[in-house]
């Protein structure tokens, strides 16, 4: 499958973070980078980190976040339905805003290309405020420049405040 998808033209590389504080949330970001891996060909991936929750209802369990680099032949678009067809098949539920989650997929980046549709923007919009996306992202691609700041995932890692974060010995 992923051979022919990828001799259907270049690929740009797609940027995704993964979350999860709900259930076994190792086993729901693994699963993910498996479902991923059928729909283009895995660059790299981060470290897992053990990180305090940002937002939402207070008291919610402590997230495992990661991050991944793709190379596929989907548009931003059909990307984001794979993203959220392998939520469901985790079992997600949409509650709430912020709210506790068994699986989270983002799509913060595709190669250079910024957009903003009801359902997509590009880059994510608040990718670059948080630790627990900078940290897994800078693993696994910390020269990638924000498109519309220019700023690159390290140096925006290393002005963020990253209390609550912890790196574990194990990758995704
Ligand atoms: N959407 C638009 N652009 C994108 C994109 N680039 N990637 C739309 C993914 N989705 C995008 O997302 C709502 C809708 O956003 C999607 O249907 C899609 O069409 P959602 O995942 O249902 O909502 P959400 O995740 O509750 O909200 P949001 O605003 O995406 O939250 P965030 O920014 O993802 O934050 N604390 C820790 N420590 N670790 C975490 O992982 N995650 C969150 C969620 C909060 N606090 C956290 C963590
Ligand atoms: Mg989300």
């Amino acid at each position: 499958m992923t051979e022919l998808l990828s001799e259907l033209r270049p690929c740009d590389l797609a940027l995704i973070a993964l979350g999860a504080n709900l259930g076994d949330p190792r086993a729901a970001l693994r699963q993910a980078r498996d479902v991923l891996a059928d729909v283009g060909e895995l660059q790299a991936t981060s470290w897992l980190y053990r990180t305090a929750p940002v937002g939402g209802p207070p008291g919610q369990p402590e997230y495992l976040n990661a991050a991944l680099s793709l190379a596929t032949p989907l548009s931003p678009q059909a990307l984001l339905l794979a993203l959220l067809g392998t939520e469901a098949l985790s079992g997600r539920v949409r509650l709430e805003r912020w709210g506790p989650r068994l699986l989270d997929l983002d799509l913060i980046g595709y190669g250079q290309r910024a957009l903003h549709t009801p359902r997509l923007t590009l880059p994510h919009p608040r990718a670059f405020e948080r630790a627990f996306v900078l940290a897994p992202l800078a693993d696994v691609a910390p020269g990638w420049r924000h498109p519309l700041t220019g700023e690159r995932v390290q140096d925006a890692l290393e002005r963020a405040d990253q209390a609550g974060l912890e790196r574990l010995d194990e990758r995704l």
